[in-house]
């Protein structure tokens, strides 16, 4: 555990095992999820050590190798770094960690309920830690594989991306909104080490005042050395940057960002990985990247349709009138259409109600919201 003293405090990168608390059990895992949060909380940082096989990692890499191989180093201002995403449609080993349970408890603590401290979700008039119904929505925000080569960030390939905060990002300053718009994650795909360029945080600097401040990009740093198959996971106010390269060795991280799911995500994951592949995709998954509607009126397509009633469905062509595929009513939408079966329209509702009641129950909230609204577009135009 790396300690440090700066402008913040006294802090330290604090560091959890989750291989040994899989083989101790599940409260050993919700142990390790309230103290990983809490970590964080206080300290801004916090690292994940064995949350998944080294070989898992080694996969990603051969996965992404083509793509690695055929992109120039430097682009993106990190000299001797090639940078490549999509990893959702190009790396199916990728998925093991982009939808690892202890990283989603993470996502959907931090964001979600909005649990660190300072923050709260508001909705509607109200402030308040999420609760069941009181929740943002969150999604994918960032794939991408990070492989520094020998002298990457030196002098001589130098990185213009220095100490910074991710949530520079956004147009918006939300340094005064009490809100956490992103989570990050690296892992890292082979050994992170102080020689090869581990990445370098400041501790505590996500309690900055004002939080997009820079007096803590002057502070010390700890570098986030950690084995393969570890996650390095921030707040997107906490100040870190990419270290030196000074080894003969490739130093191989995957970012993985999280945001809210009324952001625009850094990396478009809809033209990432389009329909056509999301469509293979295992329903998390494809959720994940934001073929859903976090909200009533967000993110439908066309007929006001969510994404998996239109563009996940294998014969939907946008370019085709009634592609929404729900039968006309003859008596509303005119005599060219065959009347509706008003037995199946009934047994429809019902079908939709009970799976409703079912997502209520698994606090699938997204899903009921999803349901609730074509209950509502199925009664006010009764079509099959
Ligand atoms: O590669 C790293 O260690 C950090 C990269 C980074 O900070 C970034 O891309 O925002």
């Amino acid at each position: 555990m790396e300690q440090v003293a700066n402008i913040f405090g006294s802090h330290a990168l604090r560091r959890f095992d989750y291989a040994a608390a899989t083989r101790a059990g599940p409260p050993a895992l919700a142990q390790l999820d309230e103290d990983v949060l809490a970590a964080i909380d206080q300290h801004g940082f916090a690292v994940i050590e064995h949350a998944v096989p080294a070989a898992s990692c080694d996969r990603v890499v051969a996965e992404m190798r083509p793509f690695l191989d055929a992109t120039p180093h430097g682009l993106h201002g990190l000299g001797g770094t090639r940078r490549s995403g999509a990893l959702v449609a190009r790396s199916p080993a990728s998925h093991e960690m982009i939808a690892h349970p202890a990283i989603l408890q993470l996502v959907k603590s931090i964001l979600g309920e909005q649990r660190l401290s300072g923050d709260a979700v508001h909705i509607n008039g109200r402030s308040a830690k999420g609760e069941k119904g009181f929740r943002y929505p969150w999604h994918l925000h960032l794939t991408q594989v990070i492989d520094v080569g020998p002298g990457g960030g030196s002098e001589a390939m130098p990185h213009q991306l220095k100490m910074h905060r991710a949530n520079g990002m956004w147009m918006h300053d939300f340094q005064d909104a009490a809100l956490d718009p992103q989570l990050e994650v690296m892992w890292a795909l082979t050994d992170f080490s102080a020689v090869n360029g581990a990445t370098h945080v400041v501790l505590g600097s996500h309690r900055e005042e004002p939080r997009g401040g820079t007096r803590s990009h002057r502070e010390p740093t700890v570098q986030a050395v950690m084995p393969q198959g570890s996650a390095l996971i921030w707040t997107g106010w906490a100040v870190h940057g990419a270290g030196v390269n000074a080894s003969a060795e490739r130093r191989i991280g995957m970012n993985i960002n999280y945001a809210l799911g009324f952001l625009v995500q850094e990396e478009n994951q809809y033209l990432a990985c389009p329909p056509h592949l999301a469509r293979r995709l295992p329903v998390q998954m494809q959720r994940l990247i934001g073929y859903r509607q976090p909200a009533g009126a967000l993110n439908y397509v066309a007929e006001c349709q969510a994404p998996a009633d239109s563009v996940l469905r294998e014969d939907f062509d946008v370019l085709v009138p009634g592609a929404h595929g729900h039968a006309m009513d003859a008596s509303i939408d005119g005599p060219a259409f065959a009347p509706t079966d008003e037995d199946a329209f009934q047994r429809k509702l019902e079908r939709l109600a009970s799976r409703k009641a079912q997502a209520i129950a698994d606090d699938d909230l997204e899903l009921a919201l999803h349901l609730k609204n074509a209950i509502s577009v199925l009664k006010r135009s009764p079509r099959l």
